[in-house]
């Protein structure tokens, strides 16, 4: 297997709180993932980023993690994990493994230690800053599930930094005992067989809390190097992507160049807050405003383009923590299928490594609440009393979770018709959405038409294929909503087209040859004329005729 066998390979990433349960607890589990592996070797995909097993007091559903070397009782035990690697890695399916090292849960016994007092060998393990007053913190830094990201604790009379809930208290990397302790465990879960780590908000380690500064510290690429250095870096075939929602394609590629010997590739968010007022602001995401779609092809061409040889790209639409992209930029009613299938072949035929989240290769949607208390996600709900304090408009705020709250990626994978959509004989921890008698894989699996055998085959053509891997990326001046871009090496070159919106439009070949058989579409087309018609939400991907 070659060093880079990220490079052809799509990921599925499992939430698995909600993918599938044995045990009838409401609650998925280990298990429930071994028995699906058969499904996702049918679906092609070739790795799994599995967030966070670890034993956890679940603040924060499991990435407020109390002791990283046990499994949460929930989701298993240590065995069952053994046996979820082991019988992963028999179908060649690599498990990526979900790695919180901001920060741990404030039930981790080194922060039990670390709240001891100022003379406690683990006090430097986290940050502890004097404030001004039990009242007055240090500064202004906020956290980014709302309030002071500092909080005071009596016993010791500081106060200490925590980015998330105040349940999850920031690692102090400045420590060299500290980092040690980290890499030691990391080593234990890569000897294990794994496939590397996908590591949380990885950007925020270098932070410098007395400068305000949180993401993309002084620091920062220091403790990549050192962390790949006594990690990963002795595992040839490990993969990592870094979770960096302030990177710039620049900063990306200090992340992601070979020769810097740091991560894999990072996850960017860059088109993901293109749809709120302040786009580049990771905590402005409540702030609505429709997508305008040019601004969509601009910064994916951007990425595309701008890593070159040096970096590489992750491509993705959804994760648990964003809305389904087919109720967010496509239309789950009218044209839910069609739009569905618009972004499976819009993303899988450009550079990168694909990454596709439970339920989206069914088109799983959104779900809709009224009230508050039908919220569990920590972020909305943090959120929500906090502007509602400042004076926001209720309806205004329901409204925003509806659109973007995270809890909308979280409702349990909707495996058939029956009770609870085949997740669970228990009741679900979160409600199943209403429409998964509609929605559901055994339904779509016997379908040759449907969402997921088009990921199916979106997947399929991938491997192994030189052009999707590594061919050049151009994007073409069309109309408005229409994105459509070339992949081209010296041998070959594909088109893929896709018009983003519930009108029709049309796509002029501008002297293109191509015709006959797309490799993929979601409509019957006409692709032999000059001019195609193109229904609401149609997508192609074809080859270009070279010959003449
Ligand atoms: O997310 C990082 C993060 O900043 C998100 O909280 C993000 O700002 C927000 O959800 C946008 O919708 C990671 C994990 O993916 C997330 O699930 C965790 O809650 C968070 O870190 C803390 O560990």
């Amino acid at each position: 297997m070659s060093e880079c066998w990220w490079k052809d390979t799509v990921v599925y990433q499992i939430y698995p709180r909600s993918f599938k349960d044995t045990t009838g607890d409401g609650i998925g589990d280990i298990n429930g993932i071994i028995e699906k592996l058969d499904y996702l070797s049918y679906l092609g995909i070739s790795a799994i980023w599995l967030c966070p097993v670890y034993q956890s007091p679940n603040k924060d559903n499991g990435y407020d993690i109390s002791d990283y070397e046990s499994i949460t009782s929930s989701f298993g035990t240590m065995e069952d994990m053994d046996r979820l690697i082991n019988e992963s890695n028999k179908r060649g399916i690599k498990l990526i493994m979900d790695l919180v090292v901001n920060h741990t849960s404030d039930q981790h016994s080194w922060f039990i230690e670390s709240k001891k007092g100022l003379d406690n060998s683990y006090r430097d393990y986290y940050v502890w800053r004097d404030g001004c007053s039990s009242e007055q913190p240090p500064n202004e830094l906020t956290s980014v599930f709302s309030g002071s990201a500092w909080k005071f604790d009596k016993t010791s009379g500081q106060y200490y930094l925590h980015l998330f809930t105040e349940n999850q208290p920031d690692l102090n990397w400045e420590y060299p005992n500290m980092r040690k302790d980290i890499y030691h465990m990391m080593n234990f879960w890569l000897n294990k067989g794994i496939g590397g780590f996908r590591l949380d908000v990885i950007d925020l380690i270098g932070k410098e809390p007395d400068n305000l500064v949180t993401a993309n510290g002084n620091k920062l690429h220091d403790y990549i190097q050192e962390m790949n250095q006594e990690t990963f870096g002795k595992y040839p075939n490990a993969m990592t992507v870094g979770e960096t929602w302030g990177a710039t394609p620049e900063i990306a590629k200090l992340f992601s160049d070979p020769l810097r010997k740091e991560l894999s590739m990072v996850f960017q968010f860059e088109h993901m807050m293109l749809d709120q007022k302040n786009k580049g602001d990771s905590s402005g995401k409540w702030d609505l405003v429709p997508l305008y779609v040019p601004d969509l092809k601009a910064v994916m061409s951007k990425w595309q383009v701008v890593l070159g040889g040096q970096g590489w790209n992750s491509l993705f639409w959804n994760n648990h923590d964003l809305p389904r992209i087919v109720s967010r930029w496509g239309n789950d009613k009218q044209y839910w299928k069609e739009s569905a299938k618009l972004f499976a072949i819009l993303l899988h035929f450009m550079k990168g490594t694909p990454y596709v989240y439970q339920g989206e290769e069914i088109g799983m949607t959104n779900v809709e609440i009224d009230s508050i208390d039908q919220v569990n996600d920590i972020e909305a709900r943090n959120m929500y009393f906090d502007r509602l304090g400042k004076g926001y408009p209720q309806n205004e705020l329901i409204h925003a979770i509806n659109v973007k709250g995270r809890d909308n990626a979280r409702t349990p994978m909707q495996w058939d018709s029956s009770k609870n959509a085949g997740f669970s004989s228990g009741t679900p921890w979160l409600p199943v959405n209403a429409n998964y008698k509609k929605i559901n894989v055994a339904s779509q699996i016997k379908d040759a038409d449907s969402i997921l055998n088009t990921y199916k085959k979106v997947i399929e053509f991938r491997k192994d294929n030189i052009l999707v891997k590594y061919g050049d990326y151009k994007l073409l001046e069309t109309n408005e909503n229409i994105f459509a871009y070339l992949r081209s090496n010296r041998e070959s070159q594909l088109l893929v087209v896709a018009n983003i919106s519930s009108r029709e439009d049309v796509f002029d070949k501008n002297g293109m040859k191509f015709g006959g058989r797309a490799l993929v579409c979601n409509y019957q087309l006409d692709l032999e004329k000059e001019k195609i018609s193109l229904p609401p939400y149609a997508a192609f991907a074809v080859m270009i005729d070279n010959r003449n």
